[in-house]
């Protein structure tokens, strides 16, 4: 249609459904971000941003890292596409094998998807499938938590439970319940790394076994520390407790870790972190350093042993994505993985925990903070809501972040932050500065 249409449209804004975006309010001003280096975005006024929150939680190593580009370029020369339905490409076999030497316990196979909701999807699958491999396929129940958020799958979205992210679409899956969440201000505010108080709310899911029966569920799913939600902490003790009811009942325990993955908490997963192992771990995010889309599903060897039945030529999953295992993102990943270790990335963000949750803290004081919260290189600042306008103030504040040169990440009246593992002690300085600039001068 050569009337120029769409040449006009390409130029607009109009388009582009954002997703998980106010698209008019956006699109009236619109935050453009145009390129990438380090600890830094440029956006299309030529300011310079500093990246508070590794893009979405995902750019740990920082940005343009030159290794990981030159490996997906290399990649996409030589192998652009290859199939993984009945055929295989090494770089599938060797991301696999470096991700499971990673790994604790015996989380020994791995499952390739494209994002987060699809590894969230497709552990609920394999838990489902799990049990009914073992003959006991009444296990069809699966249990998330309040305020949890495992992405927007129909699976990961009847979990989760961000009210927001449900209403819109009627009654999802039916066999589920959550256990509550784990955020109580006047037992927690301000609580220096995991809170003291909270262990017993894993003992709801005692209740929910006794109310459903345990030989009804097949699994549970929480992020260690809630991410989305705006950096829920777990108490001391929870998930241990949430581990040890798992296993008296027979109920696989699946961490999503696509936030707490990949150093976030200054050790490999969080897994490592609480010295939890749980059945299954979700990871996305971090797995490429976001660089292509990735995700993957790690299993413990029972899991996979249970499906590894009947004639060996026989499909054992009837799982997968087109592109599971594509080239260019397991490029990506074992690239990632060489510069987590040239640049000691793990221990870099264990070594830099104490001085953000020092800086982060002194964030405390204004009549609107109403808490600060952190763990490893994760952290939030939670401010009181405005009368009848819950969210806005937190968002004005996000805003004057922006204006100010920093990325933060708004959710309800929280302010969350989770800055690359490459970041400077003066770096962070910085952060908490202009945050506290915003904070003070909104209300
Ligand atoms: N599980 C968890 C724990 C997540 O945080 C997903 C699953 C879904 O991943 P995908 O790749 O399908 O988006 C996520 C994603 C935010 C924010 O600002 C968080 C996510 C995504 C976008 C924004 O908190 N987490």
């Amino acid at each position: 249609m050569p009337d120029g249409t769409q040449n006009r449209q390409t130029n607009t804004l109009e388009p582009f459904w954002m997703p998980f975006t106010a698209n008019r309010q956006f699109k009236a001003a619109p935050r453009m971000l145009v390129s990438a280096k380090d600890m830094h975005y440029t956006d299309d006024q030529g300011r310079q941003i500093l990246d508070g929150t590794a893009g979405m939680w995902c750019s740990n190593a920082g940005h343009g890292r030159a290794r990981i580009t030159e490996a997906i370029k290399t990649s996409a020369e030589t192998l652009d596409f290859a199939p993984t339905f009945q055929w295989g490409h090494p770089t599938a076999f060797d991301l696999s094998s470096r991700l499971t030497s990673l790994f604790s316990g015996d989380l020994d196979y791995v499952f390739f998807g494209n994002s987060g909701s699809e590894a969230v999807d497709t552990a609920l699958k394999i838990a489902l499938g799990y049990h009914q491999a073992r003959g006991d396929g009444r296990r069809t129940r699966l249990i998330g938590r309040e305020r949890g958020y495992h992405g927007v799958g129909i699976g990961g979205t009847s979990v989760g439970g961000i009210s927001n992210n449900r209403k819109q679409f009627g009654t999802l899956l039916p066999a589920v319940d959550h256990l509550p969440h784990t955020h109580n201000l006047a037992e927690m505010a301000f609580s220096h790394g995991q809170p003291a108080w909270g262990a017993h709310l894993a003992d709801d899911l005692e209740r929910i076994i006794a109310l459903h029966d345990a030989s009804t569920i097949a699994a549970v799913i929480v992020e260690p520390v809630a991410g989305s939600t705006g950096v829920l902490v777990p108490p001391k003790g929870y998930l241990e407790k949430l581990r040890s009811i798992c296993d008296t009942h027979g109920i696989l325990l699946i961490f999503d870790e696509v936030i707490t993955g990949f150093g976030r908490l200054g050790d490999p997963f969080a897994a490592d972190y609480f010295g939890v192992v749980p059945d299954m771990m979700t990871l996305a995010k971090g797995l490429t350093n976001a660089t292509v889309p990735m995700s993957a599903i790690a299993a413990r060897a029972p899991i996979y042993d249970a499906f590894m039945q009947g004639p060996p030529n026989m499909i054992e999953l009837f799982h997968g994505y087109t592109y599971s295992a594509h080239p260019l993102a397991c490029a990506a990943g074992l690239a990632t993985l060489d510069v987590f270790a040239e640049d000691d990335l793990f221990a870099r963000g264990k070594a830099l925990s104490p001085k953000w949750e020092a800086a982060l803290h002194g964030l405390k004081g204004p009549p609107n903070v109403i808490d600060i919260r952190n763990l490893g290189m994760m952290g939030a600042v939670e401010v009181s809501a405005r009368d009848g306008a819950p969210t806005a103030q937190a968002f004005d504040i996000y805003l004057k972040c922006y204006e100010k040169g920093l990325l933060v990440r708004q959710t309800g009246d929280i302010i969350a932050l989770s800055p690359p593992l490459i970041v400077t002690e003066e770096q962070i300085d910085e952060m908490i500065s202009i945050l506290g600039e915003a904070i003070l001068e909104t209300d």
